[in-house]
């Protein structure tokens, strides 16, 4: 930091804190400086990334396409950087993410391998006090939270008794070495079947001697048929690249497709399916457009994709293991794999359910269930987060009157269009709780977010405002809105879902995200700030 940012005490002044250098960090950092805005990016990691610099496991790769899952906020970005694949892998989207931070030359504004540990809104000089683990003290006129939903400040590992006796080596996917790790030989075990699991064990199990996969729900998987793409294909793309962006931007979700499947004869019903299912990708779910509406439409497609599991599977026993039951299609995230199913015909790799025969502990050679032992040299975790609230309330965050954050969201996270909340002056959270989020593709949510919080603040500065703050009764309409948006639709009924918070024991069951649709949510955006940002109160 320059000297000349600080003050007598040694704290550095600023108008924005960032946390995080991911996609969203990196992107307010550019937006901020375009404004003419001083401001830093604190980010733990030692590269930028976020997300895509921690799950660095075998097989980690985007289930949302490359030409899509990228930034447009730049023309040249765009149209210069090419893709390899149609979805892409981990190691390229890290080159992507550090070609944008060394193409718009952001590093000089962030310190990698810093986190920061407390933020706290100071009354009288109305400014955030930011501290991190390397001894920094910040003081900004706004903290921006761009800690990511899921992230790496908050993996979920399960207090399974005696992991620290464990004597093999252990993993969680979104906390993996830096080096490769060689399983050649090993026996080794995954527990968790979600996205992070489902790409995890196709790779795990080509190397390793023996696979066991522990795994507590069966989840629908779609294949991704990945391929290379070629210039030609990018070619065409990159000439509509900027209507296709609008599309995106503006898409609702029920209406991907506005053909019911309840109203759609049978046969055409399971051609549309079987074509989608070849074509691969995550749009098999906008078959139709009351699939996450209607539950005997839901069960056609659920039933359909039952079927393929059954005809991949040879031994029919462990096929009825894999098949999920009890949840509709898509209300749990549903994963996106290469050859996930198939991995289970492999004569290396068993399939314990841990229903059936619960973990009860981990001893210094393996696993044992209620069932028997399982020798290991090597456990996966692929348990997955504390999603959407674990990395902010990681942060010892402490607003007007002292009030701490964590102690504010005690029964469940409350943010007003789940990007600010009341008490907490100047502070903005990026694709935050209640906001479409993990429901739509990050990159379109967080450039919406970045560019509505930038004019947001520009409104401020043009104004001469020092504080803004989200009025509590705008907050609570706000958080009744999402629940009812949400229970117009299926999601809520899988009640086991990281959605809910339900996978981490004694997390409040909120439904998080907004299930609206992208493209409804950000009109409701720009009407809030075409009202001079209605819900807001500012102090001159
Ligand atoms: O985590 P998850 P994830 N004993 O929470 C199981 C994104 N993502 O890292 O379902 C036994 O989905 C748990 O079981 P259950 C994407 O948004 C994207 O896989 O809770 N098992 C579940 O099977 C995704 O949804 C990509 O009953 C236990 C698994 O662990 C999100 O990240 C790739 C257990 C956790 O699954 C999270 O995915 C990867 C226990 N005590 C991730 N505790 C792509 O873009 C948990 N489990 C492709």
């Amino acid at each position: 930091m320059s000297e000349s940012e600080r003050d007598a005490s040694g704290t550095v002044e600023l108008d924005a804190v960032v946390v995080g250098a991911g996609f969203a960090g990196l992107y307010m950092l550019h937006k901020l400086r375009g404004q003419g805005r001083r401001a830093r990016v604190f980010e733990a990691g030692s590269e930028v990334g976020g997300t895509w610099f921690w799950n660095r496991y075998p097989g980690a790769r985007c289930d949302v396409e490359s030409m899509d899952y990228s930034y447009s906020f730049s023309e040249e970005l765009q149209q210069e950087w090419r893709w390899t694949e149609r979805f892409p892998s981990q190691p390229e989207l890290l080159r992507y993410l550090n070609h944008v931070a060394d193409r718009f030359d952001l590093r000089p504004d962030i310190r990698l391998g810093t986190r920061v540990t407390a933020a706290a809104f100071d009354e009288s000089a109305l400014r955030w006090q930011v501290r991190t683990d390397r001894g920094d003290q910040v003081s900004a006129q706004h903290l921006i939270l761009a800690v990511g939903c899921l992230s790496a400040a908050a993996i979920a590992v399960p207090d399974f008794p005696g992991l620290a006796t464990f004597g093999g080596r252990w993993y969680h996917t979104c906390d993996w070495p830096m080096d490769d790790v060689d399983f050649a030989g090993q026996r080794v075990a995954v527990i968790g079947t979600g996205s992070s699991g489902v790409q995890v064990i196709p790779e795990i199990a080509r190397d390793a001697a023996h696979l066991t996969v522990f795994q507590r729900t069966p989840n629908f998987s779609i294949p991704a048929r990945n391929r290379s793409l070629d210039d030609e294909y990018q070619r065409e793309f990159k000439k509509r690249y900027n209507e296709r962006r609008e599309m995106l931007r503006h898409l609702n979700f029920f209406l991907g497709n506005p053909r019911l499947a309840r109203q759609t004869p049978p046969d055409e019903r399971q051609a549309e399916y079987e074509a989608r299912w070849q074509a691969g990708g995550p749009a098999f779910l906008g078959a139709f457009g009351d699939l996450l509406v209607d539950q005997e439409a839901n069960d056609t497609a659920a039933d359909f994709v039952r079927g393929k599991i059954r005809e991949i599977i040879r031994d029919p026993e462990v096929a009825e293991r894999l098949i999920p039951h009890g949840f509709p299609l898509g209300a749990k995230r549903p994963c996106i794999d290469t050859d996930y199913f198939d991995t289970y015909n492999r004569d290396n790799v068993t399939l314990v359910d841990v229903n059936a025969a619960p973990i009860e502990e981990i001893t210094p050679t393996g696993i044992r269930t209620a069932a028997g032992i399982h020798e290991l040299d090597s456990i996966v975790f692929a348990t997955g987060f504390d999603a959407m609230t674990g990395a902010i309330l990681a942060i010892d965050i402490r607003g007007r009157d002292g009030v701490r954050l964590r102690d504010k969201w005690l029964a469940g996270p409350r943010a007003y269009l789940g990007a600010a909340t009341a008490g907490f002056p100047n502070m903005f959270i990026i694709t935050g709780p209640g906001s479409p989020s993990v429901i739509s593709n990050m990159v379109v949510s967080i450039e919406q977010h970045v560019d509505w919080i930038g004019d947001h603040v520009e409104y401020m500065r043009a104004r001469g405002l020092q504080t803004a703050e989200a009025d509590l009764a705008a907050e609570d309409k706000w958080v009744e809105q999402v629940q009812e948006v949400a229970d117009r639709t299926l999601f809520p009924k899988a009640t086991n879902s990281w959605y809910l918070g339900a996978n981490i024991p004694g997390k409040p069951r909120v439904f998080m995200p907004y299930v609206g649709g992208v493209g409804p949510y950000r009109e409701i955006c720009d009407e809030v700030a075409a009202n001079d940002y209605e819900g807001f109160s500012f102090t001159p």
